[in-house]
């Protein structure tokens, strides 16, 4: 039996990266994603030195571009066995009064329109042969809302509810559904958010120890290597000092 195909959104930065990087250890083929094409050329040299590795981009909001690239996957690339829906990002941290538009709509378009166009253009194979693995990043915004988080955990939000119905609907062809909903991950995620601003983003993670993204990589590949009966179907993980989406103990010095 050949090693399984693993598509990664999102593989350029953080917890897709660090993902793709535990999953070509454990040998698994792997289809890393992302816009940033010279990352990615980087990427498939690297694991292309562990495991078979090619790469697509693609930006999530453009399903023409989606399409088009997933479909071009010629031979047995074509048949994904996990896909990981992880490209995603915050933008802005602003209450609603104040929000930018801009802001807004990259967040829906690709926290949960990008997330939905990948699934559609995977999922026709993975019911075909009525077997596979979807994993959503969803978050703890997902499941709280916060302060100045209002559109970001709208989109996560969507992301939970996304995640419980694909489960629902996917459940009479074997495919499992599992989401991991991290707290506070040191990524370029607050970079992102506070677009470019590296004192702000690094004070997010100041006086604690926030999670790296190798503990969600972790987790990732602990989920897809359960026996074919058991599905982790819904996981949140925090950084010990974090006890919900607001309350976080930080050293005062
Ligand atoms: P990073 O900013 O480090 O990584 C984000 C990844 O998403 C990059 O690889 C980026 O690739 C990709 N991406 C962003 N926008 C697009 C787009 N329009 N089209 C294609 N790819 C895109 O952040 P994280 O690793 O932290 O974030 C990964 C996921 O984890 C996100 O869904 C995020 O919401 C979630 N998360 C993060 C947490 C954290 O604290 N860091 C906590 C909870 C959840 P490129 O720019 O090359 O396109
Ligand atoms: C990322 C974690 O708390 O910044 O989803 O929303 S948080």
């Amino acid at each position: 039996m050949r090693n399984k195909i693993v598509l990664i959104t999102g593989a350029t930065s953080g917890i897709g990266e660090a993902t793709a990087k535990l999953l070509a250890k454990h040998k698994f083929r792997l289809i890393v994603c992302g816009r940033r094409k010279e990352r990615l050329k980087r990427l498939v040299v690297q694991l292309g030195q562990e495991t078979d590795t090619i790469s697509l981009s693609f930006d999530v909001r453009n399903k023409e571009e989606i399409f088009s690239s997933i479909s071009s996957l010629s031979g047995d690339w074509s048949d994904i066995d996990i896909l990981i829906n992880n490209a995603g990002n915050a933008h802005g941290f602003a209450p609603i009064q104040t929000g930018s538009l801009d802001d807004w709509d990259a967040m829906i378009d690709i926290n949960v329109k990008g997330l939905l166009y990948v699934t559609k253009v995977v999922l026709p194979r993975m019911v075909e042969k009525s077997a596979g693995h979807i994993i959503n990043i969803g978050s703890i915004a997902g499941k709280e809302v916060y302060p100045n988080g209002n559109v970001y955990c709208a989109s996560k939000h969507a992301v939970d509810a996304i995640n419980n119905g694909m489960r629902i609907d996917l459940n009479e062809y074997g495919i499992k559904v599992s989401q991991i909903n991290p707290g506070l991950v040191e990524t370029e995620f607050s970079l992102v958010r506070f677009k470019g601003d590296k004192k702000r983003s690094g004070a997010v993670y100041k006086g604690f120890q926030p999670l790296v993204a190798a503990d969600i990589a972790n987790l990732i590949h602990f989920i897809i290597t359960q026996p074919a009966h058991v599905n982790i179907s819904d996981m949140v993980v925090l950084p010990l000092a974090q006890a919900n989406a607001t309350i976080v103990k930080k050293d005062t010095q």
